[in-house]
């Protein structure tokens, strides 16, 4: 007699429940949370103001040569012939000389203390909020040395307490063929996952036995805000368009009180010094703004990062 395994396929699920009115109720905001280990916020950002960090990503876009300039350019069409053999950089989408003009940028460095991010995270947490600085842009351009991002569990790469809440923001509409963000609800439940080695950012995949829980996928238009605890599995989904660059960023928020680990406090792949990335911000507040509180930082730990092969 021979046995055999047959994997189940999760089940998904398309749109997110709107926890917008959650936010004038605290305490079933957070029940929320606990339940499912993310939270998402239909149109809560002012389109203007996404849309100008979008005008200013795509014109480095322009500046490298990887979009196009004979059609709209805020709708992002892949200049193909010069992002054929393009090397994206560590996860970013794009090569390093552009991820640094990127980084330099004030407007994408302030979009994380908009007050209506603010506003997410002292109600989720009722107590001080810091905001990381180590932020992150995906300029996902269609190119083969771009993959899916791997499921994954953000903490493994972050590290500190795992109480860092995760805020994605589509630069603009990303339906689902454009490659956003699915996550898998109440998967913060399961733990720490081990990993295997795969493409994509972070070049680390949680291995998920059967787990019997869904993906939700959605349909993102701009101004929504996506958030999830650093235990929850989520992933990518393959851009299907192939002519159109998908943009987002990805920004992170702790309790102030809680651990920190002191590479959250640097630019991200430290592409750069603060000093340089600041070197042409028209002003000065939001430079080392996190030096004002007093933060406590735990140590990296290797082994976190490295829970690897386990067999289901
Ligand atoms: O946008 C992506 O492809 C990856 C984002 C991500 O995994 C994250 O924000 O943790």
């Amino acid at each position: 007699m021979s046995t055999s395994t047959t994997k189940q396929e999760p089940t998904i699920i398309v749109g997110f429940e709107d926890a917008t009115p959650l936010l004038e109720r605290p305490e079933e905001l957070r029940a929320q949370a606990d339940r499912d280990g993310y939270l998402f916020f239909r149109g809560l950002l002012p389109a203007e103001d996404v849309l100008e960090v979008r005008r200013q990503l795509m014109g480095i876009l322009v500046k490298h040569k990887m979009v196009r300039t004979d059609r709209d350019i805020m709708e992002g069409w892949v200049d193909q012939e010069n992002v054929r053999d393009m090397e994206s950089w560590g996860g970013t989408g794009v090569t390093r000389e552009a991820y640094y003009d990127l980084q330099k940028l004030q407007i994408f460095h302030a979009l994380p203390h908009h007050p209506q991010m603010l506003r997410i995270y002292t109600t989720l947490f009722g107590r001080p909020v810091l905001p990381h600085p180590r932020n992150i842009a995906r300029l996902m351009v269609p190119c083969p040395s771009n993959r899916p991002t791997p499921v994954h569990q953000d903490f493994i790469h972050i590290q500190g307490t795992q109480n860092v809440w995760t805020a994605w923001i589509p630069l603009g509409d990303i339906p689902r063929e454009l490659g956003g963000l699915a996550v898998m609800p109440g998967s913060h439940r399961l733990g720490v996952l081990s990993v295997s080695q795969a493409e994509g950012a972070g070049g680390l995949e949680a291995i998920l036995c059967d787990v019997g829980l869904p993906w939700i996928e959605e349909n993102y238009r701009v101004g929504d805000v996506l958030t999830f605890i650093s235990t929850n599995v989520h992933k990518s989904l393959p851009n299907q368009l192939g002519d159109r660059v998908r943009l987002s960023v990805d920004y992170r928020y702790q309790p102030a009180d809680e651990d920190i680990e002191e590479k959250s406090l640097q630019p991200h792949m430290q592409v750069a010094t603060w000093d340089d990335l600041y070197a042409d911000w028209p002003t000065d507040e939001l430079k080392y703004y996190w030096k004002k509180y007093d933060l406590t930082l735990s140590p990296w730990n290797e082994v976190i990062r490295w829970q690897k092969e386990k067999i289901c």
